[in-house]
């Protein structure tokens, strides 16, 4: 396999499961703000994010590939509103997508065209992913001072149903019924 593009790869899935970590971070922020649907919503988004990891892990190893797990920082763990953990949530979206684009350019530079394909799940998913936060983002600030608007979404948000397995489309439903 293309030593660059395996490189890349394996960054991104760091990058990936760093975003597993910084789900799981803001899950426990809400968690002790007593926000247990905005929680069980990042918990679900958490178990995506590993998911979205394990298929990169696994088209390297189905390539030929070699992964290396390269280690975790510790994500921030506290916020000063459920709007500033939300939107952290966002921008790291925004940053995510701007890989996954340099990715495929990558891919495509190397000609490495199983990857590039592969990485077109990514590009879609990242489209619904940044939509998903920014939905929710702008929700939230709509009733920033309003607990009774918070409480509404945060019951909203406890009906997100678990991760699907990875390879099956992981947000189908969530932005439309969940948000
Ligand atoms: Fe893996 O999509 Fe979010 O970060």
């Amino acid at each position: 396999m293309n030593l660059k593009v395996e490189k890349a790869v394996n960054e991104q899935i760091h990058a990936e499961f760093f975003s597993y970590y910084l789900y799981l971070s803001v899950a426990a922020y809400f968690t002790r703000n007593h926000l247990d649907g905005f929680a069980h919503w990042m918990r679900v988004q958490a178990q995506e994010e590993s998911g979205h990891a394990m298929k990169l892990f696994d088209h390297l190893n189905e390539r030929g590939g070699t992964v290396e797990l390269l280690a975790l920082d510790a994500p921030q763990s506290e916020w000063e509103s459920a709007a500033a953990a939300v939107e952290a949530v966002l921008k790291h979206e925004q940053l995510i997508s701007g890989r996954i684009n340099q990715l495929v350019d990558l891919a495509n530079a190397e000609n490495d065209h199983a990857t590039a394909v592969m990485l077109h799940w990514y590009v879609n998913e990242q489209v619904e992913e940044e939509a998903t936060a920014d939905t929710l983002y702008h929700q939230v600030k709509m009733v920033e001072d309003n607990p009774y608007g918070l409480l509404m979404i945060d019951r909203e948000l406890a009906g997100r149903p678990a991760a699907a397995p990875v390879g099956v489309s992981q947000t189908a439903g969530v932005r439309s019924t969940h948000i």
